[in-house]
């Protein structure tokens, strides 16, 4: 399977790329049921509601793995984190060898999975959720240079009312100002400079075995759950095999996983 030249050129003009019906659902509902098991029991590491939005921007920088969800009354489960070393049908899906073609023409070289960072399963949970602002990913990445992406995985239905994610398209290809952006260098839609840019986000429901590819760089965000089931994903990263993660930082902390 390869992407055609549209798909690629999509790619690099707004930054993601929507494979529809990509893995089968047979699989995501395997992924789902183990995915639930660990989050029934908070298996570590994981990533709390609280911890995901009150980490200033250097905690984002060095935070460790796991501890400070036992410190938590009320324990909302944000990602599973590590996914990786959770269990072989996760890490299948991260190395499955058909997505690899796919991923070598958008980073014009071999993939490698760094383990660093998105390499969780994302939940959003009814009710305690909390609303995903716009962001960056590599606002808190140490690489040599950008060419990283990521890959989520819709186990379920993904749409408005339970926090699926916006792009705004072509971001990822822009200088912004440090002005542009907050605290914890979340993007400002009220600055008058990020206006419009934010009024041009884009929305695609996503239903189980779509696959959205998207640039490190491309802002993106997602609103709370409303609904009453939690919505469950999977994402991970790759990396081009010649961007390395600068030594003695987070992103050079865990292993990669050269697919060849
Ligand atoms: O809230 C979400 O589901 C989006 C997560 C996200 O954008 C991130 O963790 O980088």
């Amino acid at each position: 399977m390869k992407l055609t030249h549209e798909q690629v050129a999509d790619f690099k003009e707004k930054g993601y790329l929507i494979l529809r019906g990509f893995a089968d659902a047979e699989l995501c509902d395997t992924i789902l049921d183990i995915a639930k098991a660990h989050l029934k029991h908070c298996v570590p590491p994981i990533e709390t509601e609280l911890e995901y939005g009150g980490k200033s921007t250097e905690e984002r920088v060095v935070i460790s793995d796991g501890g400070a969800e036992h410190l938590e009354e009320q324990l909302t489960v944000r990602r599973l984190r590590q996914v990786y070393d959770r269990d072989i049908v996760f890490r299948r899906w991260m190395e499955n060898a058909k997505i690899r073609p796919l991923l070598t023409q958008l980073l014009g070289e071999e993939p490698v999975i760094t383990l660093a960072h998105h390499n969780s399963i994302m939940t959003k949970m009814p009710h305690r959720s909390t609303e995903t602002s716009w962001h960056q990913d590599f606002r808190y990445w140490r690489f040599e240079n950008d060419n990283l992406l990521s890959v989520w995985l819709a186990l379920g239905e993904e749409n408005d009312s339970n926090g699926v994610l916006e792009f705004i398209p072509g971001s990822h290809r822009i200088s912004f100002a440090p002005e542009q952006f907050g605290e914890k260098e979340y993007f400002l839609t009220d600055h008058p400079k990020n206006r419009n840019l934010a009024a041009a986000k884009e929305q695609s429901e996503l239903h189980k075995g779509d696959v959205v590819l998207f640039h490190c760089k491309l802002l993106h965000r997602a609103n709370q759950n409303q609904t009453d089931k939690p919505k469950i994903s999977f994402v991970y990263t790759v990396r081009a095999k010649s961007n390395h993660p600068i030594a003695n930082t987070r992103s050079s902390d865990f292993s990669d996983v050269v697919l060849g």
